[in-house]
């Protein structure tokens, strides 16, 4: 049923609930001498190439794949816009490997059709620290769907990050394949109902019931935390800190380093969103909340083409109980002009979801690990990873 996947190092269907297989590596590394050297044949028409993305035009190449041809919701009625300012940032965390941003080319014409990435990153699976490869953005022209380009693509990314003396991945997707460590759900919060329910994200309409929800959804205009702030970069310390204090407690989770914590959470316009609780009294930092915008193309709609999404990323809350801090978030996205604000039941997210009028939305997303066995799925409130 699994062609490709039946052949590789991941959990597979079969083995579920056989609590003989040791918890772990499921193969050991090789010596780099027996890594294959030259990258894998693509079919004639294809080439491979290493995609600069400090160079604008490859950025170009990248954004215009990946806007008309990435991830699409199961009625195609969104598509996830990532912006190039996103991509950069997505692709370039420390210690990254330009040799893992890779791009599938028509020879003749040179047109960019397909493309995968990988970038480093210390993931902590109960009490061991790997490093890993974060696999994204795998994405295949809609003209070139179905001909199994995607299993040679991974097994390229794969070759790559082996030569790097890497043997461990952390992925997500919406699909199910052999075999998901944990399955979470995503949960919306309708931050302009109106817009929500004209593009069809929300599915209730008439006007009484517009109305009362255009109420029920409204947000005060200041955020209520005494000392909720935005992180500038002399927070870096505190932040790391608070994140890796917060972040021990759960089985899977990154191992953020104080140069981490710099790259992935400083704010970026447009890009990421922090924010903190500094004590008025104390000055010490108490509480960290962000997120990241992605925004979501509107397909076919006649008033909207752009969805503006807000995605919760790492949340730690000490002093100021959480659901506060969270609905601090929720008043800064507010007036920040996104749409919506997203949130996966990960970490302590389940506490605040109903409370502060979060959907369940119909999407999973399944997280997977790549050469390493779990005897058991995962809860979501196990999992302090947040992929992009
Ligand atoms: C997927 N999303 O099962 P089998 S998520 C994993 N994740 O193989 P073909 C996938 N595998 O089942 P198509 C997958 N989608 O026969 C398909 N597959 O064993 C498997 N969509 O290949 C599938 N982006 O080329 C099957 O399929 C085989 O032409 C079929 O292309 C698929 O980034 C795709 O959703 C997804 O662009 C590229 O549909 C295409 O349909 C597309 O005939 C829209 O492929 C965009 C989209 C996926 C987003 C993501 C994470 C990817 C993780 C990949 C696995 C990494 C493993 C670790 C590597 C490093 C290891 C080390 C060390
Ligand atoms: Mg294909």
């Amino acid at each position: 049923k699994h062609k490709f996947w039946e052949t590789q190092p991941v959990g597979q269907f079969k083995d579920l609930g056989d609590s003989s297989l040791p918890e772990g590596p499921i193969e050991q590394p090789t010596p780099l001498s027996e890594v294959k050297q030259e990258p894998y044949n693509l079919p004639t028409p294809y080439e491979w190439i290493t995609c600069d993305m400090d160079s604008g035009e490859m950025c170009n190449e990248v954004y215009a794949l990946l806007s008309n041809n990435y991830v699409e919701d199961v009625d195609s009625m969104f598509r996830f816009n990532y912006s190039k300012e996103f991509l950069y940032w997505a692709l370039h965390p420390p210690g990254y490997y330009r040799s893992w941003h890779i791009g599938v080319r028509v020879k003749n014409s040179k047109k960019l059709v397909a493309f995968i990435t990988g970038v480093p990153a210390k993931i902590r699976v109960r009490d061991t620290v790997f490093v890993m490869a974060e696999i994204n953005f795998l994405c295949v022209h809609k003209k070139l769907r179905s001909k199994r380009l995607t299993p040679v693509m991974i097994k390229e990314v794969t070759r790559r990050v082996q030569l790097e003396n890497i043997w461990q991945a952390a992925y997500t997707a919406g699909v199910v394949r052999p075999t998901p460590i944990a399955t979470c759900q995503y949960w919306h919060r309708s931050l302009n109902p109106k817009k929500l329910i004209d593009v069809g994200f929300s599915r209730i309409s008439g006007r009484m019931r517009k109305n009362r929800t255009i109420k029920l959804y409204k947000l005060p205009d200041q955020t209520v935390t005494p000392g909720f702030r935005k992180m500038e970069p002399h927070d870096v310390p505190a932040v790391s800190r608070l994140l890796k204090n917060y972040l021990k407690k759960l089985i899977f989770a990154p191992d953020f380093d104080e140069d981490d914590v710099e790259h992935w959470l400083l704010p970026k316009e447009n890009v990421v969103d922090s924010y903190l609780v500094e004590s008025p009294e104390t000055h010490e930092i108490t509480d960290f909340c962000s997120f990241y915008t992605l925004p979501s193309s509107i397909l076919g709609n006649q008033n909207h083409s752009a969805l503006k999404a807000a995605y919760s990323f790492y949340n730690v809350s000490t002093k100021t109980p959480l659901i506060r801090l969270m609905n601090d978030a929720l008043i800064v996205a507010k007036k920040n002009d996104f749409d919506v604000f997203n949130a996966l039941d990960v970490m302590h997210n389940e506490t605040f979801l109903k409370e502060l009028k979060f959907v369940p939305g119909d999407g999973e997303l399944h997280y997977y690990l790549y050469n390493y066995h779990l005897k058991q799925a995962l809860r979501p409130s196990e999992l302090g990873l947040v992929l992009l």
